[in-house]
Formats: C-alpha cells, sequence, structure tokens
C-alpha cells in the first residue's frame, strides 16, 4: 500500500516536471542557445503584445553590430549564463504561472524590486557630449494594462532617477483598466514618493494602447511627448541627447536605441545600433546601418536616419504631434500604429531617427499571448495603413497577404483628408528617398 503511494506519487512528479519543463521550452525558446542573440524589441507594447511582428515567415534580416563598440563586444563574447539550472524543482511553478500571465520571470522581477542599477552601455564617445542647460522639458507618458508590478515600478524609478528634474516635466501613468489588485491601492500608495511629478489616470474603459497613448498626451504640459513601455528601465543620460534633438529640429522624431533586458534573466545587455525597416507584409524589423552613417564628425554618436520606429518608445515635440495628426483614432487595439506614423513622418515633411547615446532597456515579451483578438486588430490596423499610405504599392501588401484583400478596415476618409491636407509626399517618394532597400526585397522573391 505504502509502496503504491509512493509509486503514484514519484509518476505524478514526473509527469508535473514534464509538463513544467515543456512550458518553459516553450516559452524560452532560445535557452540554452549560448549564442549571444539580436536585438529583436517587440515592436509595441505590453500585454497586447502578441503576434511577433518578426517572426513567423519572412526573411527576419539579423543584424550585426557595425559599431565596434567595445563594450557590446564584450556583451557577444560572454557566455550566457543558464538561469535555471534543469532539472526544475516545484516552486518553479510559480516561474511558469508568472510566464503565462505578465510574459515574463516575476520571479527575478521581485527579487530586484522597485529599483536598481542598470549598466551603462553607451559608446565611450558619449560620455563626452555636452547638452545644452536650457533644453525644452518633457512629458514621460507610460501606459500599462495588467503589467507586473515592479517592471512598472522599476520602469518610474528609473526615470526619476536618471532624469534632471528640470528637464522632467511630468510622469503621466495611464492604467489601460488593469485587472491585477496590486495595481490598484497597493501602487497608489507606492506612488507617494513620486509625488507631484506622477499624473496617475486609470481609463473608465479598456482603450487599448493607441487610444491610452492619446489619452495620457492629452494631459501633458511639457514640450516634448515622450513614450516609454511599461517594463523598460532608461539609462543614465538618455533624456538629454533626445530632447537636444528635438530643440534643433522640431519636426525630428526620435528614439533611443533599445537595449534588451532578459525576459528570463532580466539582465540588462546593450544592443548594436541599428535601424528599424519592415518588409511588405508590413513585419517590423531591425537593420544594419550603413557605414557612412558614422563615418562624420560625430562618429558612432551621430544620429541615425531610420526608416520606421519600433514601436513603444520615442519622442516627439508635443505640438508636432498635434500638428501632424497624432495617431489614426481608427485602429484597434494594438498593431501597426508605429508604421504608421513613421510613414507620416517622413512623407509629410518630418524626419525619423536613432539617437545612439540615449538607451533604454526593454523587456521583450514575444510571442506573449498569441491569440486571435490581437492578430485580428494588427491586421485590420495594417489594412489602414495600407489602404492611406502605400499609394500603388498596395498590391505589393496584397501579394504578400492575398487573405486580406477582402477584409474590412473601417472609414478612412478622415486620414486620407489629414494625408491631402498635410500635403504629403507619395510612397513612391518614401522609396527612393528614404528606404532604398524596400524594392529589391520584392524583386528577389
Ligand atoms: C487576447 O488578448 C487581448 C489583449 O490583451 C485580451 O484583451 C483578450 O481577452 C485576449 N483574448 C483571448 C481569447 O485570450
Ligand atoms: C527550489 O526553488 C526555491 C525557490 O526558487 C529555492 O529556494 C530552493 O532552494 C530550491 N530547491 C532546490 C532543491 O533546489
Ligand atoms: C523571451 O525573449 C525571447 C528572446 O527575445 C523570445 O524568443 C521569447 O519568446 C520571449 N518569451 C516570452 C514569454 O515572450
Ligand atoms: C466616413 O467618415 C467621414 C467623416 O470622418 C464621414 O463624412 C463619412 O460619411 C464616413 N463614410 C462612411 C461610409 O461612413
Ligand atoms: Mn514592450
Amino acid at each position: 500500500m505504502k509502496n503504491n503511494i509512493i509509486q503514484y506519487l514519484s509518476y505524478a512528479s514526473i509527469i508535473l516536471w514534464i509538463w513544467t519543463a515543456l512550458l518553459f521550452i516553450y516559452f524560452h525558446p532560445n535557452y540554452g542557445n549560448q549564442q549571444k542573440r539580436v536585438q529583436k524589441p517587440e515592436s509595441t507594447w505590453s500585454l497586447e503584445k502578441q503576434v511577433n511582428q518578426q517572426d513567423t515567415n519572412g526573411p527576419e534580416q539579423k543584424p550585426k553590430p557595425y559599431l565596434k563598440d567595445e563594450r557590446s563586444d564584450e556583451a557577444e563574447h560572454k557566455e550566457q549564463k543558464p538561469f535555471i539550472k534543469f532539472p526544475l524543482n516545484y516552486s518553479d511553478l510559480e516561474l511558469i504561472h508568472g510566464l503565462l500571465k505578465y510574459g515574463f520571470n516575476i520571479i527575478i522581477s521581485r527579487s530586484l524590486g522597485k529599483e536598481r542599477d542598470v549598466p551603462d552601455t553607451r559608446n565611450k564617445m558619449c560620455l563626452k557630449q555636452h547638452y545644452p542647460k536650457y533644453l525644452p522639458t518633457a512629458s514621460v507618458v507610460i501606459c500599462f494594462h495588467n503589467e507586473e508590478f515592479n517592471a512598472l515600478f522599476r520602469t518610474m524609478s528609473s526615470v526619476m532617477n536618471l532624469t534632471p528634474q528640470y528637464i522632467l516635466e511630468e510622469i503621466i501613468l495611464v492604467d489601460d483598466m488593469s485587472e491585477f489588485d496590486d495595481l490598484k491601492e497597493k501602487l497608489d500608495y507606492h506612488l507617494e514618493v513620486f509625488r507631484g511629478k506622477i499624473k496617475l489616470i486609470r481609463n473608465k474603459k479598456r482603450e487599448g494602447l493607441i487610444r491610452s497613448r492619446l489619452i495620457g498626451a492629452s494631459h501633458a504640459s511639457g514640450d516634448v511627448l515622450v513614450f516609454l513601455d511599461s517594463h523598460s528601465e532608461v539609462n543614465r543620460v538618455w533624456l538629454e541627447p533626445l530632447l537636444f534633438a528635438i530643440s534643433k529640429n522640431p519636426k525630428m522624431v526620435v528614439c533611443p536605441v533599445i537595449d534588451v533586458i532578459d525576459n528570463m534573466t532580466l539582465e540588462y545587455t546593450p544592443s548594436p545600433v541599428v535601424r528599424g525597416t519592415f518588409n511588405w507584409k508590413l513585419q517590423f524589423m531591425w537593420d544594419n546601418i550603413f557605414s557612412y552613417e558614422m563615418e562624420g564628425p560625430e562618429g558612432p554618436t551621430a544620429p541615425v536616419r531610420s526608416p520606421a520606429m519600433a514601436g513603444g518608445i520615442f519622442a516627439i515635440d508635443r505640438h508636432y504631434f498635434y500638428e501632424i495628426g497624432q495617431y489614426d483614432k481608427g485602429m484597434n487595439l494594438w498593431g501597426g500604429e508605429n508604421l504608421e506614423l513613421s510613414l507620416r513622418i517622413w512623407m509629410c515633411g518630418g524626419q525619423l531617427f536613432i539617437i545612439p547615446c540615449s538607451r533604454v532597456g526593454h523587456i521583450s515579451k514575444e510571442h506573449f499571448q498569441n491569440n486571435f483578438t490581437t492578430m485580428k486588430s494588427l491586421a485590420y490596423n495594417n489594412l489602414r495603413v495600407v489602404h492611406v499610405w502605400l499609394d500603388e504599392y498596395k498590391e505589393q501588401f496584397f501579394l504578400q497577404r492575398p487573405d486580406l484583400k477582402s477584409m474590412k478596415y473601417g472609414n478612412i476618409s478622415e486620414r486620407v483628408q489629414l494625408r491631402k491636407r498635410l500635403g504629403c509626399k507619395s510612397f513612391q517618394w518614401y522609396l527612393d528617398t528614404v528606404f532604398l532597400e524596400l524594392e529589391a526585397t520584392v524583386n528577389t522573391l
């Protein structure tokens, strides 16, 4: 009898064990892969995140660091230390549960707590940069939905700790109808330490990322809007280079380099300087920069022209944001808004640059919440981009996605009007001037 029980117990534990291991591998396919992964920040925001815009089919170009930055080199050669040793033990169930709920390792996140130091990943030449004393002020807008408490808090404390107060007008936190208890009174209570600098807005209904950002922006009073994901950590002197670039040209929209915070170890590692591009399926991807971009007098600190932005993390002059038509309010839940804004900026007289001396770490939650609702919203939003901005090149998109040819995309007349009103250039112009490589991709298919 006793033997039987022991036998059953050991069977049960083996089964549980196997499941745990399978789940773990599913959520962390790169586990055990000792090669340094190339930065692949997700294109947008927190829990809505699912359809990995870079994965699935499609020839993903893995950017290699052009810039032989000592630090990235070092990181490249360093073996990643495995975070969990097999065999897993039972309390790792908590880890699996956390992965399903939040998309990253919450056990480590909890142990890191509400603030931590991250390594300075900037190129050494950035340390010599000086910024004027008078810079525009920034309103930092952070939207969240069911974010893990500590990760959310680290986002804010990193901003508070690493931003000179006189350029930080405020942090605007938009809660898009989170359900988790610790994001309610507990959050209010802990935010008290930032009193005076933080505005917390709680949506009355679920608005999705795009409208939540607009709500946040409407409460801002700084000269510049800076959007951050709710699971990021800013690095040293992150804001000054962004504000400085905008102060010289308010029609310049700028992104920091997105460093990688590993979703299992939460280790902060530098990313190479890359530029944002996309393919004819409108999947965002990172690409190498051209060597001539770094050959000027500014060397590796020079802003890098980018055909597209990854999504969640960028800075824009507040008035310019309204002037060029904010976001497309007709877009649903999540996805596509980054490309829409990128095309609009370039085609309507603005510029989009990545500023290598500004670095912000971001936890990538790829494959998290890969569900039908978000897939549909991405397709819908992409169709709006196609029909408003791609002109005769929309056929290139439908060649890749014939399934979307007859799908509905709502009323775009307001966005078409906006394009006319702003006197925007053609998509052909964009291909000829900003993103010369896109056509080549199609010809080789
Ligand atoms: C899919 O994800 C969205 C966005 O987070 C969520 O609101 C929705 O409930 C999810 N749907 C399913 C079926 O899981
Ligand atoms: C199991 O995990 C817990 C928490 O992660 C840890 O404290 C404990 O030492 C582990 N036990 C073994 C046998 O590794
Ligand atoms: C964690 O990050 C890796 C590499 O970026 C990615 O492949 C994996 O899907 C991510 N895990 C989750 C749960 O999002
Ligand atoms: C689309 O929206 C515009 C206003 O934005 C409106 O004038 C027009 O009637 C709408 N079209 C349809 C078919 O609903
Ligand atoms: Mn994100």
